[in-house]
């Protein structure tokens, strides 16, 4: 088992992604070292989450599931005043540096993601958390490999599918006011519980975000695209909350129907631009992070990205380039 880095003085963060992939990770992280942090988080796009943090006072920091890149000065920032800090991410990471205070957990391979760094750190302890990840982080096979290591049946591996399905669907929206629970508080929920069965089982927020996902889910019916080609195909959604909640969603089903093409869903925000969600068909010829990051505020992975703010005078130039990008299908 790794030991932790020793105890400084001064508070505990614990910093994650609102998702399915950051609620586990951290989730694994503290059944197995237990403390009592303030926890930083937000919807899936917040990923500045470390400038949140004061640099007054060495910290002791846990980071998961949100990119180096995005936070990288006020990582240096903290380290510069003491903090050390334990990170773990699968996300962009080009400028990462070394330094004595920091642990870097990293890898960016496409079947992984940060409940697996993490479950690799834990050498497995709480294996079936990173399989809930795997399956809300859209990385199926991945869960469903995790889940045969675990010999569940297949009515146990359809519910974790389900509740991987449910903590990522959680994490969409434009600000927190747009989900059915604020992550930080879903977390202390969800952290009560080691065993995944047992929440499915008995927590109310269970059942909360199962009666909000099959409500939304009965929306999402009938989308029609916007824009398709033979490589893929563009949906814009409408200016509102169910929306918001379900655009990540709704792109990786697409991305499921048909892993040959790319798709991008936009959604109208309440400011008028957009956000999208990328898939791409091609992760390594057309990655989508690299399209993504033809605009300002994209990035992403290979085979999922985004752009946090498209303005709307940008959305002809965002299906044209789209197409153009997404034309591996031809080749
Ligand atoms: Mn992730």
């Amino acid at each position: 088992m790794p030991v932790p880095f020793a105890q400084v003085a001064g508070t505990t963060y614990d910093v994650f992604n609102g998702d399915a992939d950051g609620l586990c990770a951290l989730h694994q992280l503290r059944l197995t070292q237990p403390v009592d942090a303030v926890l930083v988080t937000g919807v899936k796009r917040d990923i500045a989450l470390l400038e949140r943090i004061p640099s007054e006072q060495p910290a002791r920091i846990a980071v998961l599931d949100v990119s180096l890149d995005a936070n990288v000065t006020a990582l240096r920032r903290l380290l510069d005043s003491g903090s050390t800090i334990e990170y773990f991410d699968h996300h962009a990471a080009q400028q990462v540096f070394s330094h004595p205070k920091l642990r870097f957990h990293w890898d960016e391979a496409p079947e992984v993601c940060t409940s697996i760094l993490v479950d690799r750190y834990l050498q497995g302890r709480h294996r079936i958390w990173a399989a809930v990840a795997a399956f809300g982080d859209n990385l199926e096979a991945v869960g469903q490999r995790l889940a045969h290591e675990l010999g569940l049946t297949e009515t146990q591996v359809e519910a974790i599918h389900q509740l991987g399905t449910l903590l990522n669907y959680n994490a969409y929206g434009e600000s927190v006011s747009d989900l059915h629970f604020a992550p930080d508080a879903l977390f202390r929920v969800l952290h009560a519980y080691a065993d995944p069965f047992d929440f499915i089982a008995t927590a109310p927020a269970h059942g909360v975000l199962l009666d909000g996902y099959r409500e939304d889910d009965a929306r999402m019916e009938g989308l029609l695209p916007q824009w398709s080609q033979a490589c893929g195909a563009i949906y814009v959604l409408p200016n509102q909350t169910w929306a918001r909640r379900v655009s990540g969603i709704f792109a990786n089903r697409l991305a499921a129907g048909d892993r040959h093409r790319a798709w991008a869903v936009l959604t109208e925000q309440s400011d008028g631009s957009y956000s999208a969600s990328v898939r791409s068909g091609a992760p390594d010829a057309a990655p989508a992070h690299r399209f993504c990051g033809g605009f300002a505020s994209g990035g992403g992975r290979k085979l999922a990205g985004g752009v946090n703010r498209l303005p709307a005078g940008e959305l002809e130039r965002f299906a044209a380039d789209f197409f153009q990008y997404f034309n591996f299908c031809k080749s």
